[in-house]
């Protein structure tokens, strides 16, 4: 039976007959029966990667492309007058995740089936995923995002387990989503929920009742958690995660023959950040429910457990009051604190204690005590985590500590979303690295080619023509596709300094304003969202909201300069983002992103990263070269000391430079004022000069130094210039999340064995 026919079967009347809705359903009942065919046996040790998000995108294209069906499926509905494009707006996307450490954990689960290593997901079936972002007013206001349909990718099992909340017992029942590897087997996603759950009490946008768990338990991804009642929500959803998910995995091992003491040999479990971290204490509950006893419990989840480590920045690493366990999880308690009291006979450090004096419990304390491995994931996070954030624990247990730079999937950041750079790679190269991401460096024996580098350029130009075209639809914005395409898409947060680009486009303004034109027009894109409750990020997103209607409204800047907020930026948005650019902003403050991993997608599909020394950019600095890279600001070091001496004043920096008084005089000035509301610019205003915690001010004139630089050699050289891509482009195979499962597997996991 061919394509048509198979696909002709499940719709039951010609494609042509079919709406794009009825085409999706069948593609995906075809996917999931492929799929299932590459289901095969575990042996040896197998893989459970808990997280409390799964960014896993929209799942058609990538399916078809990992099961070899793409051009297939594409051809079949274009022989029948559809388009596959049109059927994959169909599909809506599940947002499971924040950003990069769910972005992260999708990719892993992808290399692991592409590898051919037995590895699944532990996670939670949030109903609406993160928040559905608008822009009204230049506000960022929330709604739900639904993604869960009759028919969804994640198909509901009758295996349930208990879970004890607040000493109530509730039902945490299985879903099983399919994840196929390219050319790979077929892994699972195991996604809890509860059968209790009811979207209608959410109302006004995202607000909903907080106590009524179990209504409300996994209606959110992170609910709100500005009070009280959200964090303790945070930590009812991460039990029921870990002790669902610790029994799936107990019976998953019984039934393979484990005797519970050799548990290593059959599982390893990989913490993905703190979040999980109750997985460690539950384990040794349940294994004692189970005859072993605590001593040799502690030792097996210890053998069994690795943390990964995703950040260094204080409020992220969890430290929940007692008092919370105590109230959600009281069956932990008793094993928290003996974990406690065994990890004080092994340091008199009380910084390194799991119940610290004040009542807290430290996530990460105990995840480093209790597992074998934790690992940071760039080389210079993982330094920092060792020398600095946790020395104490890297001078107790040096052997533990190991560095993962983080990769992303090439088939869903190369092959499916740029199919124009995937042709021209494969013109030139062949299709070696599909599989291989290093034989990119192929690449480079054309750096000269002048006819290759001007094919790159018309590949871009297609791609930011794609892009304006999705704008003008989605966003209702047209932009200048001549302009240099400028991109900062990640979550919003002041260690990743959107407020520096901002105060760079209020510069720009009035040196526009001021007859010293630039050298190219500039289209600046933003895509982020900023968490509920965080102010001082939605007042970044009203600045630049408003920035951008002052801009539109002036004929003599608008030539040179846009601004454009996209709403409720997502992967699928990325997706589109990510081929159509031309300059990538990884501007964190040095020291502050772990690794970013965005930085890595934009290189790949050939743009240049503006950048600071932070994370993963220093090791794309280093495989590209510093001529191929445009680099400023503080180093980690001089950041870090600025930190430890404490005398950083951003007044005396606004004080002693015009350039910076004059950019953030303007957010509180009269264009300004007109255009936006008092209230938020005049905080971010008062932020910045009496706090700016990421200090913005030391590098705002590297930054702007190094930009406009950088658009200057797009516009004097642009042989130059896409020369400069093709070598981030060869580059990048580094980059693949294939080389990091690998890794993970060789260092710490030991699949299959
Ligand atoms: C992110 C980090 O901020 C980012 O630098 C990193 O690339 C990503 O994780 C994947 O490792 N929440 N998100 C992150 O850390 C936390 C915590």
């Amino acid at each position: 039976m061919n394509f048509t026919e198979t696909l002709q079967n499940l719709t039951g009347k010609p494609l042509a007959h079919c709406t794009n809705q009825e085409l999706y359903l069948a593609l995906l009942e075809l996917v999931r029966r492929k799929s299932a065919d590459r289901v095969q046996p575990v042996t040896g040790r197998k893989l459970y990667y808990i997280s409390a998000e799964f960014l896993i995108g929209k799942l058609l294209s990538n399916n078809l492309i990992n099961l070899g069906l793409y051009d297939e499926a594409r051809d079949a509905l274009a022989a029948a007058g559809k388009c596959l494009s049109d059927i994959e707006e169909v599909e809506p996307e599940p947002s499971l995740g924040n950003g990069g450490l769910g972005r992260l954990a999708a990719c892993f689960l992808d290399s692991l089936a592409t590898l051919g290593l037995p590895g699944d997901g532990v996670g939670l079936r949030y109903h609406f995923g993160l928040f559905h972002q608008s822009f009204e007013d230049g506000v960022q206001n929330e709604k739900p995002d639904p993604w869960l349909t009759e028919h969804s990718w994640a198909e509901k099992t009758d295996i349930t387990y208990p879970v004890q909340l607040a000493g109530k017992e509730y039902t945490a029942r299985l879903y099983k989503l399919a994840v196929t590897g390219y050319e790979g087997r077929t892994n699972t996603l195991n996604l809890f929920d509860l059968d209790t759950i009811d979207e209608s009490i959410v109302h006004d946008g995202i607000a909903f009742d907080k106590t009524a768990i179990d209504k409300n338990l996994t209606l959110f991804l992170y609910p709100d958690d500005s009070d009280e009642a959200g964090h303790r929500l945070r930590v009812y959803q991460q039990y029921l995660m870990v002790s669902a998910g610790a029994q799936l995995i107990l019976a998953e091992c019984a039934a393979r023959g484990c005797k519970y003491h050799d548990l290593a040999d059959y599982a390893a479990i990989q913490i993905n950040d703190t979040h999980p971290s109750m997985v460690i204490p539950e384990l040794i509950r349940l294994l004692g429910e189970r005859g072993v006893a605590f001593e040799e419990a502690v030792e097996i989840v210890t053998k069994t457990c690795a943390y990964t480590n995703h950040t260094i920045l204080a409020e992220a690493l969890e430290k929940w009051p007692r008092a919370y366990l105590d109230a959600v999880v009281p069956q932990l308690m008793p094993i928290i604190e003996k974990l406690d009291a065994l990890a004080r006979t092994r340091t008199e450090d009380e910084s390194l204690a799991i119940i610290d004096r004040e009542n807290r419990v430290h996530m990460a304390h105990m995840d480093i005590h209790f597992t074998h491995s934790t690992n940071g994931v760039a080389a210079l996070h993982t330094e920092i985590l060792k020398n600095s954030e946790l020395h104490g624990f890297y001078a107790l247990y040096p052997e533990k500590f190991n560095n993962k730079t983080n990769g992303i999937t090439f088939r869903r950041w190369l092959l499916a979303c740029d199919p124009r750079l995937t042709t021209e790679l494969e013109k030139r190269i062949g299709s070696g690295f599909r599989k291989d991401a290093a034989e990119l460096e192929k690449l480079l024996a054309f750096a000269d080619d002048e006819t290759v580098l001007n094919e790159l350029t018309a590949v871009k130009k297609a791609n930011k023509e794609a892009l304006a075209d999705w704008l003008l639809h989605t966003q209702k914005v047209s932009v200048n596709t001549n302009a240099v395409f400028d991109i900062q898409s990640k979550r919003l947060h002041e260690y990743k300094r959107q407020q520096l680009n901002l105060l760079y486009l209020i510069h720009q303004y009035h040196e526009i304003k001021a007859g010293h034109l630039p050298a190219v027009p500039l289209v600046s894109i933003f895509g982020a969202k900023a968490a509920p409750a965080y102010t001082i990020a939605k007042d970044i997103i009203h600045a630049l909201l408003t920035l951008s209607k002052v801009i539109a409204a002036d004929p003599e800047v608008s030539k040179w300069l846009q601004v454009v907020c996209i709403e409720n930026y997502n992967v699928t948005a990325a997706e589109k983002l990510i081929p159509a650019c031309d300059l990538s902003e990884q501007i964190s403050l040095a020291s502050k992103e772990a690794s970013g991993t965005g930085n890595m997608k934009f290189m790949l599909n050939g743009a240049l990263t503006l950048g600071t020394m932070d994370g993963a950019n220093v090791e794309i600095s280093q495989q590209v070269g510093e001529e191929n890279i445009y680099i400023f600001g503080q180093t980690s070091d001089q950041v870090i000391h600025r930190y430890a001496v404490g005398d950083y004043n951003p007044a005396q920096w606004v004080e002693g430079d015009a350039n910076i008084r004059r950019a953030i005089g303007f957010l509180t000035g009269p264009e300004m004022m007109a255009a936006g509301r008092a209230e938020n610019l005049t905080r971010l205003h008062d932020e910045l000069i009496r706090k700016d915690w990421f200090q913005t001010l030391p590098d705002f004139n590297a930054y702007v130094v190094r930009k406009g630089q950088a658009l200057s050699d797009y516009a004097c050289d642009p042989l130059g210039w896409r020369r400069k891509c093709l070598v981030n482009i060869a580059k990048a195979g580094m980059f693949s999340s294939d080389r990091t499962i690998a890794e993970y597997n060789r260092d710490i996991w030991h699949l299959g064995e």
